[in-house]
């Protein structure tokens, strides 16, 4: 950041109240610590100022009657032939941009292909340049959010799932395949940090008969506290798929969870035109058939954009220590600040008021046993879900 940006970003703070500035201060660290989690190489590393600012941008753009960050460029087409477009698909060593109707195929550079499982993903802002028959990729552009995960080769590393998103709807099943509500939790703490916000989707309602329906909704109070928007769907009756179409109203958002929750089938429930593929669960061992293989961009009329994502055999969230997990526990953040040791890990610290908290019930016991398994790192999804459910 040069000096005449520092200095823009000094003047635009200080026309900030202290709750906002913290608040933008919060969204550029999240992006920040996304960004740097999915660098790899020798590239120039951002710095949270850098992010700041361009939020405080994009504020000022939206505050101007533009777009806050439209996710679907415009055709801008340069002199040279160099355009600008969203990734729709990405394949090995290529993607396709839409850039205004045009669809390009687009080939990646080779630094890029070599860490394309973290440097691009669906969504992404890209420039391209003219190559060959097509067109090849010459920059991805700053993300407004980025939801990760561990590779499951290398806890270490992280994988690119989606980008750009405003909303991450965690889908899951409320039976077939089985309701897993620490698979929730770990989905939410990818999504607190990923920038975007969260809507969880439980489908396959109409499976339930009364009395499982009454403990699936007790299941999910915890998370109707955390103000998120929580909603029972059925792709078979049309339960919830107006309100869904309500929530995802105006949004980018992506679709995640395990095989055969009814990701895709939601997807075509929003719009016919869509026509993703599905497929049936095995009746053997209630699990998915990796109907999806590829995430796809779908725009959706009513102003909605989905992108539909391969069930996830194991997921697992990335950078576990266990600040980072706490602040996935968004009801754990009013608590937390009156813990007597500020950088509180909420486990065996004497004087913690998150664990106070539990105690009276003011805290789900369930979410925090979920945390206590996260933080532990014995939340090994392949023993906590059976081996037939990893997820
Ligand atoms: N009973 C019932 N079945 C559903 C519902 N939604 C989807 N299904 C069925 O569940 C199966 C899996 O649906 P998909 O939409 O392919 O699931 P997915 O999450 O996209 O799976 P992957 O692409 O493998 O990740 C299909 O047989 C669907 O018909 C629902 O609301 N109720
Ligand atoms: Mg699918
Ligand atoms: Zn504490």
């Amino acid at each position: 950041m040069d000096k005449r940006q520092r200095r823009r970003l000094r003047d635009l703070l200080a026309g900030l109240d202290v709750g906002e500035r913290n608040r933008l201060t919060k969204r550029a660290a999240k992006l920040h610590k996304a960004a740097l989690r999915t660098m790899t190489g020798d590239a120039r590393r951002p710095e949270l100022q850098d992010f700041l600012l361009r939020l405080l941008d994009e504020q000022e753009k939206a505050a101007a009657g533009f777009a806050a960050a439209p996710s679907v460029a415009a055709p801008t087409a340069g002199m040279d032939g160099s355009r600008r477009g969203t990734v729709v698909a990405v394949t090995a060593g290529a993607c396709v941009a839409q850039a205004g109707d045009d669809a390009l195929d687009a080939v990646l550079p080779a630094d890029l292909t070599r860490r394309q499982q973290s440097g691009l993903a669906v969504g992404d802002e890209v420039l391209l340049e003219p190559f060959g028959e097509g067109h090849r990729v010459t920059a991805v552009l700053p993300r407004r959010s980025l939801l990760t995960r561990a590779d499951p080769h290398d806890a270490r590393r992280s994988r690119a799932i989606a980008a750009n998103v405003d909303i991450v709807v965690v889908v899951v099943a409320a039976k077939a395949p089985p309701l897993h509500p620490r698979l929730i939790d770990r989905y939410l703490v990818a999504v607190e940090r990923s920038g975007a916000r969260a809507a969880l989707v439980v489908n396959k309602a109409d499976l339930l008969d009364d009395d499982e329906r009454r403990d699936v909704l007790a299941l999910l109070q915890p998370y109707r506290g955390l103000g998120l928007p929580v909603l029972l769907c059925s792709v078979t009756d049309g339960e919830g798929i107006e309100g869904l179409r309500d929530v995802l109203h105006g949004a980018t958002c992506v679709f995640v969870g395990q095989s055969g929750v009814g990701k895709s089938s939601l997807l075509n429930a929003l719009h016919a035109t869509a026509a993703a593929r599905t497929g049936a669960v095995r009746a053997g061992d209630g699990r998915g058939r990796h109907t999806t293989s590829s995430s796809s961009l779908y725009e959706l009329p009513g102003d909605i954009r989905v992108i539909d994502t391969p069930g996830i055999r194991r997921f697992s969230v990335d950078d576990a220590d266990a600040v980072t997990l706490a602040d996935g526990f968004t009801e754990f953040a009013p608590y937390a600040a009156r813990c007597r040791y500020r950088d509180c890990a909420h486990t065996h610290e004497p004087g913690c008021a998150v664990k106070a908290a539990v105690d009276d019930g003011a805290i789900s016991r369930r979410r925090y046993a979920s945390y206590r398994k996260l933080v532990d790192g014995d939340d090994d999804p392949q023993q906590s879900a059976g081996a037939e459910t990893t997820v």
